[in-house]
């Protein structure tokens, strides 16, 4: 089978899922894309099926119902390693499938089990790319640790370190996927979007200088839009409201100044003397005196944003376009080796066709798409916010 498998990791509740949906949906829909490839969704899982499509109505409901309040977003972690595939068919009727694994961000926490690394590192081992996930508002407004500790850094880290002591020297991709981004990265702001790249830059230091030093591996930074018109509002501590004899006892809401509440739907109201704030136990990511919780990220409705067209995200589709390009570029380079050579010995280029079972067919029609694809002027990078690093 023609299968590239590629791994989603990011802190809990960061938007791995909703990322991969609006991927998914957009390279259904999009006729420029299909006129090139033939795109479908071959997930053979119900669960999958439906998370995705969940994660869609999910954003499509936040567009409509807070239009006008300032409201917060936390539903439906994911619960176990799903995969969901995208078939992309060329026109000689060659496929090349891309299969997204992606599994609940609580894995990726400091102190997960040993046995839920190993399944992690199990995973790591099957795939050649691999995205990181960045919650772009933690990033641009929370304190070092913080953001280290929401976005999981040190333990991916520690995870993609060592990315090559499985299929050694075998090509791979790692993708760093800023997303909630759309305040920073939203048209002409060159100044926001240097400063997403300069914080994320900062921040994810350590892990960029580890993989650059490993030989065969491409790194791609890439902000992807997931609504589009949903944009950052503000940071606030994290609180639960008591108060049994009202009705807004038991949600997650923050105070404004001293004497007003917000409610996690963008209800305001003055605070009573029978309601008490409990700070979130379900915001500590780390216990302790050195301990971090995680304040609440507040949203709005992009005020410019067309009102016929609020579910509008933007660049998720270049995740599977640089994702083929690396594979193509791979694929042509290995070839290249091949030919200089001139030797017996199966090559790599051999060995990697045949691993992920692709013929020499299908490797001609895919690099003539992808020229295509290339040529159409689809494919975005610098200055469009997108690089290589
Ligand atoms: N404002 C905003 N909210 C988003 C965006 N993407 C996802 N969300 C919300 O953020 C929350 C988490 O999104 P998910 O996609 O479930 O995140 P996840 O990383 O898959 O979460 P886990 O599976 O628990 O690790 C949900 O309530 C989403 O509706 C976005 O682009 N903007
Ligand atoms: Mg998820």
């Amino acid at each position: 089978m023609n299968q590239l498998n590629v791994l989603m990791m990011g802190g809990r509740r960061c938007g791995k899922t909703s990322a991969l949906a609006s991927l998914f949906q957009i390279m259904k829909d999009d006729e420029k894309i299909n006129n090139i490839f033939t795109v479908s969704d071959i997930t053979n899982n119900v669960e999958g099926q439906e998370a995705l499509s969940d994660k869609i109505k999910e954003l499509k409901n936040m567009l409509t119902y807070y239009n006008s309040k300032v409201f917060m977003v936390d539903n439906s972690p994911t619960r176990e390693y799903l995969t969901y595939t995208l078939r992309l068919r060329m026109k000689n009727y060659h496929n090349i499938e891309l299969a997204f694994t992606d599994v609940s961000g609580e894995v990726y926490r400091a102190n997960a089990a040993g046995s839920e690394k190993e399944a992690v590192r199990e995973k790591i081992n099957n795939c050649n790319v691999f995205i990181v996930v960045v919650d772009a508002p933690y990033l641009m407004e929370c304190d070092p640790q913080t953001c280290d500790a929401v976005n999981a850094i040190d333990p991916i880290t520690d995870f993609l370190k060592n990315i090559n002591e499985s299929k050694i020297g075998e090509p791979k991709l790692v993708v760093f996927a800023p997303i909630k981004c759309e305040k920073w990265v939203k048209d002409e702001n060159d100044e926001g979007k240097r400063n997403l790249w300069d914080k994320f830059y900062k921040a994810y230091s350590v892990l960029i200088k580890a993989l650059r030093k490993e030989k065969n591996l491409t790194l791609l930074y890439l902000p992807m839009q997931t609504a589009g018109s949903i944009q950052f509002k503000e940071m606030k501590d994290a609180y639960i409201l008591f108060n049994p004899e009202n009705e807004w006892n038991g949600r997650k809401c923050c105070r404004l100044g001293t004497e007003m509440i917000r409610d996690s739907e963008g209800n305001i109201r003055k605070k009573t003397e029978l309601d008490e704030l409990k700070p979130d136990n379900d915001a500590v990511i780390i216990q302790g005196k050195h301990g971090v919780t995680r304040p609440f990220t507040w949203f709005e409705i992009d005020k410019n944003a067309d009102a016929e067209h609020l579910y509008s995200p933007k660049d998720c589709e270049q995740l599977p376009f640089h994702i083929l390009n690396f594979y193509v570029d791979t694929l042509k380079r290995e070839r290249q080796k091949e030919i200089d050579k001139n030797e017996n010995e199966k090559s790599w280029f051999r060995k990697l066709l045949d691993r992920i079972g692709i013929t020499e067919k299908e490797y001609n029609e895919f690099t003539r798409t992808m020229e295509e694809l290339n040529d159409s002027g689809m494919i975005k990078t610098y200055p469009d916010g997108i690089r290589y690093i």
